[in-house]
């Protein structure tokens, strides 16, 4: 089979690649190609994208699961999906938000008070060495309820959820520093960084944008809260953001929208005009230095306490040199920073043209102080021309980019007219298109936005599908296509469809680089990585009551539970500590007790925690939720709940 699609390619490899005609293919192979009309180029690309059973990708994909407050990973070229990765949201199969230490990890995104049990993830960023990925840590943002989620790539978990103090939502994050020492969330819709009621009218005064600059301990893998500080920035709308590697490092970039001050029936110290957010021609790139004004965030006159969070004054920046302004072309969106950090090419919705800028012009412009102007809040403008390395016209609505190892190359979605165009930033040439389905926004290439792009692959992460897929009624899925740019043109493999939330954003990993546990140290507590409380091994198991509180120490191998009967009285505190004692690989052993709203998935080695008062009196039968064994069935017992 191999060596015929191998003669196959080498035929048409000769010849236009958009012949149909199945010259090359001879017996069965001819015959499948006829039954299901495909043509030569179809098998080519089928053969591109398939793994024979047992062989795996060369990449892995982390693609934000938009509304769904989840995180979808999977394979490429394949395309399979491997895994949901629970953040904000439940996830029954693998018990978050239905075990004790799963809802821990949900409640640190409570906001004032307030569980949340959803988000809407844009962007998902993978931790850096030196900028190029290194396969350990994976940040995501909630843009509703601005908050970040840490994941661990050891066990693609959620360990650690961080409310934003200041902001009331965010867009401009998730973005690791070069070396993860710092995570980067820009806020979007301005609002007053304390919580309290200010009316629109002291939108100027009070209303603030800006940008948080998270600690991160690259070690340990978490957010450090109190060590992290917010650039203050005037309420413009800020959007997406990049931090500077290389030449750049130490610097970040965030784009913003409504420089206007637009807020809907009146605008602030602007002359009336109808066309509100989009009047102006020009909006205004933030350029900051995270690095300087991290250092300065230790002094403690150089912020304010807000929220119990450290925020340093837009003035304070100023003074110090570390808080610039660029004009860019108006409600600009993407802002790619190149491997090599000296150019940054900013696309927006509403300008046929990518932006390059050049960072060594604008170092110069900052060292030499030369300035164009301040904004109303005093923030020096740098001129734009002088800043530019040049502008180049790619289409209709280019939104982001994503980097080749070719010097130069770049990708650039194109929202409006439904493409993805190739083109070099540094010639500034358009090189090639390609029709997407339909309506891209995010593009992710392979590493594709660190120090160390591949190349290879490009996804389309579409945001309509319309006719792509079989209807399922008018709630569409997601349309993820993948794109072979390895040619000197590109060409469209496969579809994908995802049916789980708006794909904004993925990103793209070596799959050699990911090095995940197959088993848990016996008794781990996967949420705090340490040993479980509750941590139960063979021969230990018992039933402990302590008053109206019945601790029961469990186990789960194949193929018993054990307890196999708990009897309490209504109304006792049943706290039941789990452990799966196997050590083969994939031997997970669910549990859940009926009526309860309890499930655990217990990994193999893994320790977990239900906790619930037995408030309903009846016989509740207790089992193995997954299909572990010849056994399975039996793998069960019962609850006693008794009235006293
Ligand atoms: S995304 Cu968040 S609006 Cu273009 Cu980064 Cu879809
Ligand atoms: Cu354990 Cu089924």
């Amino acid at each position: 089979m191999k060596k015929s699609f191998s003669t196959i390619s080498s035929l048409v490899l000769g010849t236009a690649l958009t012949t149909s005609v199945a010259s090359g293919a001879t017996g069965e192979l001819a015959k499948i190609m006829k039954d299901r009309g495909l043509s030569e180029v179809d098998v080519i690309r089928a053969a591109k994208t398939y793994n024979p059973t047992g062989v795996k990708d060369k990449y892995v994909v982390f693609s934000s699961g938009g509304q769904s407050g989840q995180m979808i990973v999977y394979g490429v070229p394949s395309m399979r999906i491997l895994k949901y990765i629970a953040v904000f949201t439940p996830e029954p199969w693998q018990g978050y938000g239905y075990d004790k230490d799963s809802i821990d990890v949900l409640r640190q995104g409570n906001i004032r008070g307030r569980e949340i049990n959803w988000g809407d993830t844009h962007h998902p960023a993978l931790s850096e060495t030196d900028g190029k990925y290194d396969g350990k840590w994976l940040a995501i943002n909630d843009k509703a309820n601005p908050r970040i989620a840490i994941i661990d790539l050891a066990d693609f978990e959620t360990k650690q959820i961080v409310v934003n103090p200041v902001f009331k939502s965010d867009h401009g994050g998730a973005f690791f520093t070069p070396n993860s020492e710092h995570i980067l969330e820009a806020a979007q819709y301005a609002a007053p960084f304390d919580n309290n009621y200010h009316p629109i009218e002291e939108y100027k005064e009070t209303y603030r944008g800006g940008v948080t600059v998270w600690k991160f301990d690259p070690k340990i893998g978490r957010v450090v809260p109190n060590d992290s500080y917010t650039i203050e920035m005037p309420p413009y709308m800020q959007d997406l953001s990049d931090s500077g590697k290389g030449l750049s490092n130490g610097w970040g970039f965030t784009n913003s929208f409504n420089s206007e001050m637009y807020t809907g029936g009146i605008e602030v110290g602007m002359p009336p005009n109808e066309a509100g957010m989009s009047r102006n021609d020009t909006d205004y790139l933030h350029v900051y230095n995270w690095e300087k004004l991290y250092k300065l965030s230790k002094d403690p006159k150089n912020v304010k306490i807000i929220n119990d969070h450290k925020v340093i004054p837009m003035d304070v920046a100023v003074k110090n040199n570390a808080l610039f302004l660029i004009p860019e072309p108006k409600s600009p969106h993407g802002v790619d920073v190149d491997p090599t950090g000296q150019y940054i090419v900013v696309c927006g919705k509403l300008d046929t043209h990518a932006s390059v800028y050049d960072f060594k012009k604008i170092k110069k412009l900052i060292d030499n102080k030369e300035f164009v102007g301040k904004d109303p809040f005093g923030i020096p403008i740098l001129d734009m021309k002088k800043s530019l390395h040049g502008q180049v016209e790619l289409g209709l609505g280019p939104l982001h980019n994503q980097y080749s190892p070719v010097d130069g190359e770049i990708y650039t979605s194109l929202y409006v007219d439904s493409q993805v165009v190739k083109w070099n930033f540094k010639t500034l040439k358009v090189l090639d298109k390609e029709n997407v389905h339909y309506n891209i926004g995010h593009l992710a290439g392979m590493e594709g936005k660190s120090a160390d792009p591949q190349g290879e692959y490009i996804i389309a992460l579409n945001k309509l599908a319309i006719d792509r897929f079989q209807n399922v009624g008018p709630l569409h899925p997601q349309n993820h296509q993948l794109i072979d740019i390895s040619g000197k043109t590109m060409d469209l493999l496969v579809d994908m469809p995802l049916p789980l939330g708006e794909p904004h954003q993925a990103v793209a990993i070596r799959a050699s680089k990911l090095h995940p546990h197959v088993r848990y140290e016996m008794g781990t507590n996967t949420k705090t990585g340490k040993q479980h409380i509750g941590k139960t091994l063979a021969g230990q198991e018992r039933i402990e009551r302590d008053g109206n509180h019945v601790k029961v120490y469990g186990t789960l191998v194949r193929s018993h539970i054990n307890p196999e009967r708990i009897t309490v009285n209504k109304g006792d505190r049943v706290t039941m500590y789990l452990t799966n004692l196997e050590r083969a690989e994939d031997e997970t052993h669910g549990f859940t007790v009926d009526h309860y709203n309890l499930h655990g998935s217990l990994e193999p080695g893994e320790t977990i925690e239900l906790d619930f008062t037995a408030d309903i009196e009846g016989v509740f039968p207790y089992y193995c939720t997954e299909f572990c064994s010849a056994l399975h069935l039996e793998m069960m017992g019962y609850l006693m709940v008794k009235d006293p």
